[in-house]
């Protein structure tokens, strides 16, 4: 009988150990869509239904600690490298710039293409081709750039004007594959809001935003129905995220860096919310001096970069940088405001915030998340393609939480419960040992008949 039931329940965990080999071996492809600036809070501002019924029939992450600093090009390419910005020197840019002071290259945007600024890392769109999968990557910032050699399978060079259905008509057709070209396991696609709306109306501009929300919520609501439609739906997994939040400016908080130190005594390569700089002169001093420019700014010399913020060890970190604090702008001069709404601030900030969203056969239903690592995303996308992550900085210990398949331990629960014996335990020694010693110095009857009972008499243990 305990035989049966032991070769019956051995039987059992074969059977599931094979099902999860064949998953592995065969994994769902793999949708990544990024809409940019979605600040983690819309979620709760906004109605958008499609969103809100994906993630019932999936997982939500309410909030994602992205990294610093929280600009567009830094935090898409660590989703997809599970690298903070100094390990994968994509540093800066939404609509600004980047030097490299060992090429003497400047980045700008519209000319990003240059293999040397992305190579320092391998995106997953790479890293899934060795394992002899397709890959597709429209849009994503640095998905038209020739890394270390290749590009994905199929990609779209940058152009804002293809619109959403395009991009996604494209990958869904990726995704099928056809007679002669096998399916794309893993594709991502970027869209431009509602980044571009919170930086022209500002993010707690309510009637607008609720526009640019509408409309981002009706193109996942057009991703779902294309899916089902093509038949995808159910067989993909479709992972929904952002690179960062988006933060109130107002022409009341400006920050003129020409109050301080004049402009001809200093090399600008970035502005706001983070100003990167080369002093003409004495670095510490005109880090002294801008510091006691305005209590909303602090400057810090490139080697006193609090670590935190991961954003100091690369030759792309310029040796001045000034932060802004949330909703301060700097400007080197004047009074007009450039943006209602920005990014890039320190990314401890809740508003700097993206949250995630996903839904497909790998992952549990209803679940809830209140936060994890936007770097945490890498390995947890690796794990669900069966591809072996390039070294990163985030940890699938959380993320695991999210997939049917695996076992999750709550961390503060396992913790709850070891000091809750642990607690017991000691209650019930140091009782114990009340108990004895209360028991030990009076004459007992039966002394000399309890053989080797003392331990504190054993020479061994001494
Ligand atoms: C990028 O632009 C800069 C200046 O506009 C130019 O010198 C450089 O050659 C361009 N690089 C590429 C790869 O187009
Ligand atoms: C890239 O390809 C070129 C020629 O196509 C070759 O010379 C170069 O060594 C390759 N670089 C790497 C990093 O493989
Ligand atoms: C793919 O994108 C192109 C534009 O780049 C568009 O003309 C075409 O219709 C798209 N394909 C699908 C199936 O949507
Ligand atoms: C199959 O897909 C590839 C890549 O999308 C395309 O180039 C090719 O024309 C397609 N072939 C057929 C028969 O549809
Ligand atoms: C909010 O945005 C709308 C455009 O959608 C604009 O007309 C309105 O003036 C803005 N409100 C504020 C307070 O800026
Ligand atoms: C700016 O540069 C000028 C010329 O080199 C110098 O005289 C001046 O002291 C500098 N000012 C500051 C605040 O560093
Ligand atoms: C991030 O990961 C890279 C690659 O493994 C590593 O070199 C770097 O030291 C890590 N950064 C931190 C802060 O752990
Ligand atoms: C437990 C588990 O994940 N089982 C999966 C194993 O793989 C098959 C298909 O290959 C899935 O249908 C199971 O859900
Ligand atoms: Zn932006």
């Amino acid at each position: 009988m305990l035989l049966k039931m032991l070769l019956g329940f051995l039987c059992g965990v074969l059977a599931l150990a094979a099902e999860n080999d064949t998953a592995q071996q065969d994994p769902p492809p793999l949708l990544l869509v990024s809409f940019d600036g979605f600040r983690a809070d819309y979620l709760q501002r906004f109605p958008m239904p499609n969103l809100k019924l994906l993630y019932s029939q999936g997982v939500l992450v309410e909030q994602l600690t992205n990294v610093f600093i929280t600009k567009t090009f830094p935090n898409h390419y660590s989703l997809v490298t599970g690298l903070y910005a100094e390990s994968h020197g994509i540093l800066g840019i939404c609509i600004s710039n980047m030097y490299d002071p060992v090429s003497h290259k400047y980045f700008h945007v519209n000319n990003d293409t240059d293999p040397m600024w992305w190579s320092e890392a391998q995106p997953l769109w790479l890293t899934a081709l060795d394992h002899g999968y397709k890959t597709a990557a429209v849009m994503w910032p640095g998905s038209d750039v020739t890394i270390r050699n290749r590009t994905a399978t199929h990609f779209f060079p940058y152009n804002p004007a293809v619109t959403f259905r395009q991009r996604l008509g494209n990958i869904t057709d990726w995704i099928q594959g056809n007679g002669t070209e096998q399916g794309v396991k893993f594709a991502a696609l970027y869209w431009e809001e509602p980044d571009r709306s919170g930086h022209i109306f500002g993010p707690d501009n309510n009637t607008a935003m609720g526009e640019a929300l509408k409309e981002v919520d009706d193109n996942i609501g057009l991703l779902v129905s294309e899916l089902k439609r093509t038949g995808l739906w159910g067989r993909v997994n479709v992972l929904i995220t952002s690179d960062h939040g988006m933060a109130q400016c107002s022409a009341e908080r400006l920050i003129r860096l020409d109050d301080c130190l004049p402009s001809e005594n200093y090399t600008l390569v970035d502005l706001s919310p983070v100003t990167a700089l080369i002093p003409h002169k004495d670095p510490e001093a005109t880090v002294a001096l801008l510091n006691k420019c305005h209590k909303h700014l602090t400057a810090y010399l490139k080697k006193r970069i609090p670590d935190r913020l991961h954003y100091r060890n690369n030759e792309r970190v310029q040796p001045v940088i000034l932060i802004a604090d949330e909703g301060w702008t700097i400007v080197q001069r004047g009074n007009k405001l450039p943006r209602l709404g920005d990014h890039g601030y320190d990314n401890s900030l809740p508003s700097m915030h993206p949250f995630m969203a996903a839904t497909g056969p790998s992952f549990r239903q209803g679940y809830r998340l209140s936060s994890l690592h936007s770097v945490d995303l890498y390995p947890l996308m690796c794990h669900l393609l069966s591809v072996t992550a390039q070294p990163n900085n985030g940890t699938l210990t959380k993320a695991r939480c999210l997939l049917t398949a695996e076992k999750c331990w709550d961390v503060s629960l396992m913790v709850g419960l070891v000091i809750g014996v642990l607690l017991v335990l000691t209650t019930l020694t140091v009782l114990f040992r009340f108990m004895s010693s209360r028991h030990r110095p009076g004459p007992r009857p039966f002394q000399r008949l309890q053989v080797d009972d003392d331990d504190d008499d054993d020479p061994l243990l001494e």
